[in-house]
């Protein structure tokens, strides 16, 4: 494009000031950033060192009861991203912590959630009257505008701190202004069915013939780490590692084959000792939980060394190279069910 002269450009600017009094703005000077050849993404790259938030994580609880604060959560924000209460433009990210004898009261919303159990054993949710117990590494859901609780009682006389990843589609629900929530009469629901009534229905590979479950929403509740742990050493011993994402499984909704929330699409991926994985990027940023192993996350250029119960973002369209010092394990959650439905997901193998 030419270069306005400064009488042209004057003259523009005047005009521009005429036309905000009615609410008008020229399309031509924002074009290029509203349309970009592109993603240009706001957020970046971070990693969040568990042994670094730990503290203050423990210190929260001698501030506020996890009653008082409802949920008890550092929130991960993004550093590109201030004041938004969001790791990526659509996903928000949380730590939270539970202590013995808590509870976090019942209460229901639009927004999805996932629980991805990163230190201690022992608390549960209770998701509409089924409870489920927290061990490392299992990926919980509750899906949107289920009731939900959460306590800690212990387990086998066990009895500590819990702390687990929340993801929620937060900043998507925002985006349509679609919000609803509600709290529950009692602090606690009432458990109406047995412990792992949900996972013997639907988490092996069969479903009961007759069944009324018709939410967009996995009816699984719980992902067992020891499950899906095994399912990855299997593939270890029968397939070659993918060269740039080693041995990845995508959880399932039984019922559908697709995401288990709707909203958000999560994994669990295997990198065996050594790995130097090659370059990947996609349209979907993502937010990685480390279960097990060291490595680094090569993300847009930027090294992050990563190991156990870290949480990293890899932003929309950043380079990702991942690679494992130690045989590594690693969770991860975006919203590409999302940009599928929309048919917009693209993503790059290197
Ligand atoms: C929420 O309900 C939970 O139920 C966790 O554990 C994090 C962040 C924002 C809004 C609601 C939970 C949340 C949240």
């Amino acid at each position: 494009m030419d270069n306005p002269s400064t009488v042209a450009r004057a003259a523009r600017q005047a005009y521009y000031e005429r036309i905000r009094a009615l609410h008008l703005t020229p399309l031509w000077e924002e074009l290029h950033a509203l349309v970009p050849r592109e993603p240009a993404s706001p957020c970046v790259p971070a990693l969040w060192r568990y042994a670094d938030i730990k503290p203050y994580l423990m210190e929260s609880a001698d501030l506020i009861s996890a009653e008082e604060a409802v949920r008890r959560v550092l929130v991960l924000e993004n550093p590109g991203l201030p004041g938004r209460s969001s790791i990526t433009q659509s996903l928000y990210a949380g730590l939270q912590l539970i202590m013995p004898g808590e509870v976090a009261p019942s209460h229901r919303h639009v927004q999805s959630a996932l629980r991805f159990i990163v230190d201690g054993r022992g608390a549960h949710t209770t998701v509409d009257g089924e409870r489920t117990t927290m061990h490392p590494g299992d990926f919980i859901i509750t899906p949107s505008w289920a009731w939900h609780d959460h306590g800690n009682e212990g387990l086998h006389g066990e009895s500590g701190p819990v702390v687990w990843l929340d993801g929620l589609d937060i900043p998507l629900v925002r985006f349509f202004d679609a919000g609803f929530a509600e709290n529950d009469n009692a602090k606690s629901q009432t458990v109406a069915r047995p412990e792992g009534h949900s996972f013997a229905r639907f988490g092996h590979n069969m479903v009961p013939v007759r069944h009324t479950h018709r939410s967009r929403t996995s009816p699984l509740y719980c992902y067992p780490y020891a499950r899906s742990r095994e399912a990855l050493a299997a593939l270890q011993k029968a397939e070659a590692a993918d060269a740039w994402q080693g041995w990845k499984l995508r959880y399932v909704n039984p019922l559908t084959g697709g995401s288990p929330m709707p909203t958000m699409q999560t994994c669990l991926q295997l990198l065996p000792a050594g790995f130097r994985g090659q370059g990947h990027r996609a349209t979907d940023g993502a937010v990685y939980s480390v279960v097990e192993g060291r490595g680094t996350a090569e993300i847009g250029g930027r090294r992050f060394a990563f190991g156990p119960q870290d949480t990293f973002v890899v932003p929309s369209w950043a380079m990702l190279r991942l690679e494992a010092d130690e045989e590594a394990v690693l969770f991860s959650f975006s919203d590409r069910p999302v940009q599928e439905a929309i048919g917009i997901h693209r993503e790059q193998f290197d």
